[in-house]
């Protein structure tokens, strides 16, 4: 199944557009799971437990696997995802991009090595690095468009010709760059109007929007920006406002209760006729 049908059943099957972020840093994790063998996929494995019938995707981000040494953790995390909730997408954050020859190493770790039905993208370097990961038709490409951190007006907001940079990768990302309708937009929920903005050029792309939580965005006015005529169209993340909700043995239960609030929070502002 490609990666664009599983999104969609996956938002219809669980009635939800969050997406958990599973970021485990090491330094944080409850004491109850530091002291076993592989305590990163523990602690992944009990937020998957505790959250599978409320998310529309996981977005592991690689950094946080990387950083410890522990990429073996990260495949024994989507190992256990496709075991448990094959139905749900996993969208891996790495940001890759580079020279073609370089880029296809990049696609064939996120694709292959680690099975992730989507994967995060920087199009800075243009369409051959991202013709790359494009050419897998079935698995998504999730290309940073108007990113949540504070800084990425600089060059992201610099106008050329008649628009700004994000504009035309949004207009690249419609177009040229959607030849196996596959693609996806990072924007930040720290952005509502350019929110808006990216939904009115594409209106039908599915975006991966960070933010919310501990960056601080506002839901209601993602959903008011962002959603589509039919409600979607939005995987909205939320990594430490979850994962890190409870400190204690019961972390578990807390994360299960911050996704299920983050749930019904975005619910009662999408589009009436699909609550
Ligand atoms: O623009 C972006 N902002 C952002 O925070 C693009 C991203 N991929 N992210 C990622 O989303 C970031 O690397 C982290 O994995 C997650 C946000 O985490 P949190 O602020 O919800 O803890």
């Amino acid at each position: 199944m490609s990666f664009m049908t599983k999104l969609h059943r996956a938002w219809d099957r669980n009635n939800s557009l969050v997406c958990v972020g599973l970021d485990p840093d090491l330094d944080k994790l409850p004491e109850c799971v530091r002291h076993e063998p592989k305590p990163i996929f523990a602690f992944n494995r009990a937020l998957i437990d505790a959250t599978r019938d409320l998310v529309c995707c996981y977005k592991p981000q690689i950094a946080y696997y990387a950083a410890f040494g522990a990429e073996d953790e990260l495949a024994m995390t989507i190992d256990y995802l496709s075991q448990t909730c094959p139905d749900i997408p996993v969208i891996l954050d790495a940001k890759r991009g580079d020279i073609g020859s370089t880029a296809a190493m990049y696609a064939r770790e996120a694709f292959v090595r680690y099975g992730a039905d989507a994967v995060t993208v920087n199009p800075y370097m243009g369409t051959d690095n991202l013709k790359s990961f494009l050419d897998y038709s079935e698995r998504g490409v999730v290309i940073l468009c108007r990113t949540s951190n504070p800084s990425s007006a600089e060059l992201q907001e610099l106008v050329a010709g008649d628009r700004q940079i994000y504009q035309y990768v949004a207009e690249y990302a419609a177009t040229r760059w959607n030849y196996n309708h596959n693609v996806m937009l990072v924007v930040g929920a720290t952005f509502p109007e350019e929110l808006g903005r990216i939904r009115q050029q594409c209106p039908e792309i599915p975006f991966l929007v960070p933010g919310i939580g501990a960056q601080g965005g506002d839901v209601a006015k993602v959903l008011e920006n962002g959603q589509t005529a039919d409600g979607k169209g939005l995987v909205i993340n939320s990594s430490r406002g979850i994962i890190y909700a409870g400190k204690g043995p019961d972390f578990a239960a807390a994360a299960r209760r911050a996704a299920t609030a983050l749930r019904d929070e975005i619910n009662r502002h999408r589009r009436e006729a699909t609550r």
